[in-house]
C-alpha cells in the first residue's frame, strides 16, 4: 500500500490524512497500441517514453502500463512466460528503467500490471509442474484427476465454465491429470495455497520490479487467488452448455483476505507501493470494503465493474448479448459506487474505460454525428472528472476515440474472448444468436479500446512510421511483408486525432486538460466530496451534488483557528440529444441566498468565461433567477463558492 502523508489541508477543505494516490490521475497505456517507435506495427516502450510530455501536459500523475513481460501473447501479455524480461517487440528491461526515470523526473509515477492468478503455459514454473507428478513445483498449479462416467468416458473434475467460453480444465496427456485455468488453456492458474509458490510470486514478480524503482501495481484478477477447495460442480444455470458459470468457486474465496494481507505485508508495504486491484464478480459494497479499508492493510483501491459492465448480458454465456438499460440504472450504480466509502476508511476509483471494454462515447454518449460526438465526449469527461475516488483514464479516452465502425467484420476482432464467443455462437447453429452476438461485440468487445492510438492525420494515424509499401493503411497485420499496425487503424483518424485536438481549444482533449485541472483545484469537492443524486428518476438528465466533507475536528477549529467552508458543486449532465430544462440547482445546493449564491464553474459549451480562450478567465453568475436549459449533451458544474 502507498504511504500516507499526514497533512491536514484544512484551508482547501481537504480532509486528510491524504495519501498521494488519492488525488492522482492515473492513465492506462495499452502498450501494443500506444506508439510504435520502430515501425514494426507494435507499440513499444521507446514510443511510450517519447510521449511522456504529452501525458504530463494532459495532467496525468501516474502511468499504468498493461503487461509488457515476455509472453506468447495468447491474451495480449496477460499470459506471462517470464516476469523478469520484456517481450522483445516492446523493448528491454533497460527501457523500463528509462521509463521510470522519465516519469520520476517529471514528478510522475509508473505502475506495472501484475498478473499472478495465472502464468503462461510457457512459464518455467508450469513446464516443471507439468513434467511429472513428483516435481517439486507440481503443487504450484492446480492439478486434479479426471472423472469417468458409467461408459468409462473421461470428464473434467468439475463442470465449470471459464471466462473465455470453454471448460476451466485441460487434460495433460503426459501426467494424466487436468489442470485448472479460469481463462485460456494457455493460462494455467497458480496454486496460491502453496506457500513456496506465493513467496516466489512476491520475490520474482513484485520485489524484482519494485527494486528497480517501479511505484506499484495494477493487480490483475486480485480476488481470484483463493479457490474453494472442495472442487464441486456448479449448479446448472445454462442447460444448453456442458460448462456452467461458477464464479462463486473462485471469487473472494475462503483465504483471499489472508493472501492479500500477506502480499501487502511482504511485498507492497515495505516499498510503500501503490496498489489497485481488479475486483470482478463482486457487486456488493459489503464485499468490497474489506479489500480497501485502510485498517485492513490489503489494497489501496480496486476497480469494481458494475458501471463499466452496463449493457453486458447476464451470466457468462450471454455476455455479448447486449442488454439495453435506462439512464436511471447508470445513475443508481454511480451513486452506489460513489457513496459506498462514505463514513469508512476505504477508498474508491472512478473510471469508464479500460482495455477490456468498448469506448465510453460509443456506449454512454452518442458517436453518430460529429456534433454529438464532441458534446458527449466532453460530458463524459465532466462526469468522470467530478467523481470521487482516484480517477483512471484509458489511452484515447481524452481524444474521444470511439468503437470500430460497425461495417468492420469479425476478422478485425483479434481478442481471444471476442473470437471464442463468436465461434461459440456460430457453433450453436442459431443465426439469431450469431447476429445478436455480433451486435453485442460491436458495442462491448474488448477489441475497440485496443485500436492504435490516433496521434495525427499521418498514415497509420501517426501510430507508426509511414507504411514502406505505400499500401492501404486501413488493413492490419504484417502479412505479405507489408508493415502495418497489429490492429486496423480506425477509419476516422483524419478527423479524430491528438495533433488536431492539441491545436483546437474547443476539442475534447482541451476539455479533458481543463477538467483535470479543475478537479485538482477543487479536489475537496470533486475527489473527496460526498455524492448525492438530484432528480433520481430523470431518464435524460444526470445531476448530482458533490459536497466537501470537513472533519469534525477541523470544523471545531482544529485547523489552526480557521473555519473550513463546506463547498458544494452541482454537476448537471444532459445525457440526451434533446434540449432539457435545467434541474433546480439552487434547491439542490440549499443556497440561502438563492441564485445569487450560485456561479457556473465550468460548462462543456462555454458560458463560463473560459471556453473561448480555452484557458484562464472568470466565471459567470447565474442570471435572473433561472438557469438556462441544457442543450443536447451539454454538461455544467455550478458551485456555491
Ligand atoms: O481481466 C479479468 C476479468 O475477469 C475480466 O474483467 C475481463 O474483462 C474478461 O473480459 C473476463 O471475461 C483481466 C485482464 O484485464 C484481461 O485483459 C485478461 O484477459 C484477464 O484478466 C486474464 O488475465
Amino acid at each position: 500500500m502507498g504511504s500516507n502523508s499526514l497533512e491536514w489541508d484544512v484551508e482547501n477543505g481537504h480532509v486528510g490524512p491524504t495519501p498521494w494516490w488519492k488525488d492522482a490521475t492515473f492513465y492506462q497505456v495499452y502498450p501494443a497500441s500506444f506508439k510504435d517507435s520502430n515501425g514494426d506495427g507494435w507499440g513499444d516502450l521507446p514510443g511510450l517514453i517519447s510521449e511522456m510530455d504529452y501525458l504530463h501536459d494532459l495532467g496525468v500523475d501516474v502511468v499504468w502500463v498493461s503487461p509488457i513481460f515476455e509472453s506468447p501473447q495468447k491474451d495480449m501479455g496477460y499470459d506471462v512466460s517470464d516476469y523478469q524480461s520484456i517481450y522483445a517487440p516492446y523493448g528491454t528491461v533497460e527501457d523500463v528503467d528509462v521509463l521510470v526515470k522519465e516519469c520520476h523526473s517529471r514528478g510522475m509515477k509508473v505502475i506495472l500490471d501484475l498478473v499472478v492468478n495465472h502464468t503462461s503455459i510457457e512459464h518455467a514454473w508450469f513446464k516443471e509442474s507439468r513434467s511429472s507428478k513428483n516435481n517439486p513445483k507440481r503443487d504450484w498449479y492446480i492439478w486434479k484427476p479426471a472423472r469417468y462416467d458409467d461408459q468409462g468416458i473421461r470428464h473434467p473434475p468439475t463442470n465449470w465454465r471459464g471466462y473465455f467460453a470453454s471448460s476451466t480444465w485441460t487434460w495433460d496427456e503426459r501426467t494424466q491429470e487436468y489442470y485448472l485455468h479460469l481463462y485460456a488453456a494457455d493460462q494455467p492458474d497458480l496454486n496460491w495455497e502453496n506457500a513456496d509458490c506465493r513467496e516466489a510470486i512476491y520475490e520474482e514478480t513484485m520485489r524484482f520490479w519494485l527494486d528497480r524503482g517501479v511505484d506499484g501495481f495494477r493487480i490483475d484478477t486480485v480476488n481470484k487467488y483463493s479457490k474453494r477447495q472442495d472442487f464441486v460442480d456448479a449448479p446448472i444455470t445454462d442447460p444448453e452448455s456442458p460448462h456452467q458459470p461458477a464464479p462463486e468457486m473462485w471469487c473472494n474465496g475462503p483465504r483471499i483476505h489472508e493472501f492479500i494481507k500477506e502480499m501487502n505485508r511482504k511485498a507492497l508495504a515495505p516499498y510503500k507501493a501503490v496498489s489497485v486491484g481488479e475486483l470482478s464478480n463482486t457487486p456488493h459494497p459489503s464485499q468490497v470494503i474489506p479489500y480497501v479499508s485502510a485498517a485492513a492493510q490489503e489494497l489501496d483501491m480496486v476497480f469494481e465493474f458494475s458501471v463499466i459492465r452496463l449493457g453486458t448480458g447476464n451470466g457468462f454465456g450471454a455476455k455479448y448479448i447486449y442488454q439495453p438499460y435506462p439512464l436511471t440504472k447508470l445513475k443508481g450504480l454511480t451513486e452506489t459506487w460513489q457513496s459506498f466509502i462514505e463514513g469508512t476508511d476505504a477508498w474508491a476509483t472512478a473510471f469508464i474505460e479500460n482495455h477490456d471494454n468498448g469506448r465510453a462515447i460509443s456506449r454512454f454518449g452518442d458517436a453518430s454525428t460529429r456534433e454529438s460526438w464532441l458534446r458527449s465526449g466532453k460530458a463524459i469527461a465532466l462526469w468522470q472528472a467530478t467523481l470521487s475516488g482516484t480517477l483512471f483514464l484509458y489511452q484515447g479516452q481524452e481524444i474521444g476515440m470511439v468503437n470500430m465502425p460497425s461495417a468492420w467484420g469479425i476478422d478485425e476482432y483479434r481478442d481471444i474472448e471476442s473470437r471464442n464467443f463468436y465461434a461459440e455462437a456460430a457453433a450453436s447453429g442459431s443465426q439469431e444468436r450469431l447476429d445478436a452476438t455480433m451486435k453485442g461485440l460491436q458495442v462491448l468487445a474488448r477489441d475497440h479500446s485496443r485500436l492504435p492510438f490516433q496521434w495525427s492525420d499521418a498514415p497509420h494515424a501517426g501510430f507508426m512510421s509511414a507504411a514502406d509499401d505505400g499500401g492501404d493503411e486501413e488493413e492490419s497485420g504484417s502479412g505479405g511483408g507489408a508493415r502495418r499496425p497489429w490492429m486496423r487503424v480506425h477509419d476516422n483518424y483524419r478527423s479524430v486525432n491528438a495533433a488536431q485536438q492539441a491545436r483546437d481549444p474547443h476539442s475534447i482533449l482541451a476539455f479533458y486538460k481543463r477538467a483535470l485541472r479543475l478537479r485538482r483545484e477543487h479536489r475537496d469537492v470533486f475527489v473527496h466530496g460526498s455524492f448525492k443524486l438530484v432528480d433520481r428518476d430523470d431518464e435524460e438528465l444526470f445531476a448530482y451534488v458533490k459536497e466537501s466533507v470537513v472533519p469534525a475536528a477541523a470544523a471545531a477549529g482544529g485547523g489552526g483557528g480557521k473555519q473550513p467552508r463546506r463547498r458544494k458543486a452541482v454537476v448537471v449532465l444532459n445525457m440526451s440529444g434533446e434540449t432539457k430544462p435545467c434541474v433546480d440547482v439552487v434547491g439542490a445546493m440549499e443556497c440561502e441566498g438563492g441564485v445569487a449564491d450560485v456561479r457556473l464553474l465550468v460548462g462543456t459549451l462555454g458560458g463560463d468565461g473560459e471556453a473561448a480562450e480555452g484557458e484562464k478567465g472568470g466565471v459567470m453568475m447565474a442570471k435572473g433567477g433561472m438557469l438556462p436549459p441544457l442543450a443536447a449533451w451539454e454538461g455544467r458544474v455550478y458551485v456555491n463558492y
